[in-house]
């Protein structure tokens, strides 16, 4: 079964998912196999690889190590085309809707068409949709896109089923990495209840009561990335 195949089936079973997102950047190799064994005894469902700024062998050296470590699907969260890594199992394709900028809408998803060719990557078609969390991010900054007040929650609701209509397979609202607060649980709410395709939440959750709350405002994937890095104990709250 394909890996988005297992998204769509472990939420009619209401299951609820949880991607760790390791920036390649930030990762000590050495600490490959004792992080990968906190991993998979964790409620932790799927691995997310991808950074802002991160060249292609680094990527594919944590790909490469953590892959024999773990049953968990691989999925790149690329920052660029140049953290394609032919090793992992899926990418997400990722498509930022909620900017105009024909750079990340179209031009980069374009030039990774001939990366892709030589590699047998599942190809799972994301919008991406950025909420504003209080303050410039380095998302922002490099894609050079405002994100989308979170006061304007129909906007951000049309923004993910346009997403939808357009037949993206996935939607993905991103606070960004290490935002200082989540997407508020209103608006996860608020996106849901008119998406008929899987609602990926990201960005800013630290605690399991965050990660808890999110999925009950209908968050089917959450991913956390900065907890982990910061909170060694992160790993005990989320044992399976
Ligand atoms: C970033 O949504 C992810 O793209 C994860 O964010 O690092 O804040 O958990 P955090």
């Amino acid at each position: 079964m394909s890996i988005y195949s297992n998204i769509v089936s472990a939420i009619t079973q209401q299951k609820k998912l949880l991607a760790i997102l390791i920036d390649p950047d930030k990762f000590d190799l050495k600490l490959t196999s004792q992080f990968a064994d906190k991993i998979n005894k964790s409620i932790i469902t799927h691995i997310f690889v991808g950074g802002s700024n991160v060249e292609t062998e680094v990527t594919h050296q944590l790909v490469s190590v953590l892959k024999p470590l773990t049953d968990l699907p691989l999925v790149l969260f690329p920052g660029d085309v140049t953290q394609i890594s032919k090793d992992a199992d899926a990418i997400l394709f990722l498509s930022l809707i909620s900017g105009s900028y024909p750079k990340y809408l179209i031009e980069k998803q374009i030039e990774a068409v001939s990366i892709l060719k030589n590699t047998n990557l599942e190809v799972i078609s994301t919008g991406y949709i950025l909420i504003k969390n209080g303050r410039e991010t380095i998302v922002q900054k490099v894609t050079d896109t405002k994100p989308i007040p979170t006061a304007i929650h129909q906007l951000i609701a049309d923004t993910a089923k346009a997403g939808e209509l357009l037949g993206k397979k996935l939607i993905y609202l991103e606070a960004v990495s290490g935002a200082i607060h989540p997407v508020p649980l209103e608006i996860i709410n608020f996106v849901k209840q008119d998406l008929d395709i899987p609602l990926i939440v990201g960005g800013g959750i630290r605690s399991k009561k965050q990660l808890d709350d999110a999925y009950k405002a209908g968050a089917d994937l959450v991913v956390i990335g900065t907890a982990f890095e910061e909170n060694e104990d992160f790993f005990n709250q989320i044992k399976k």
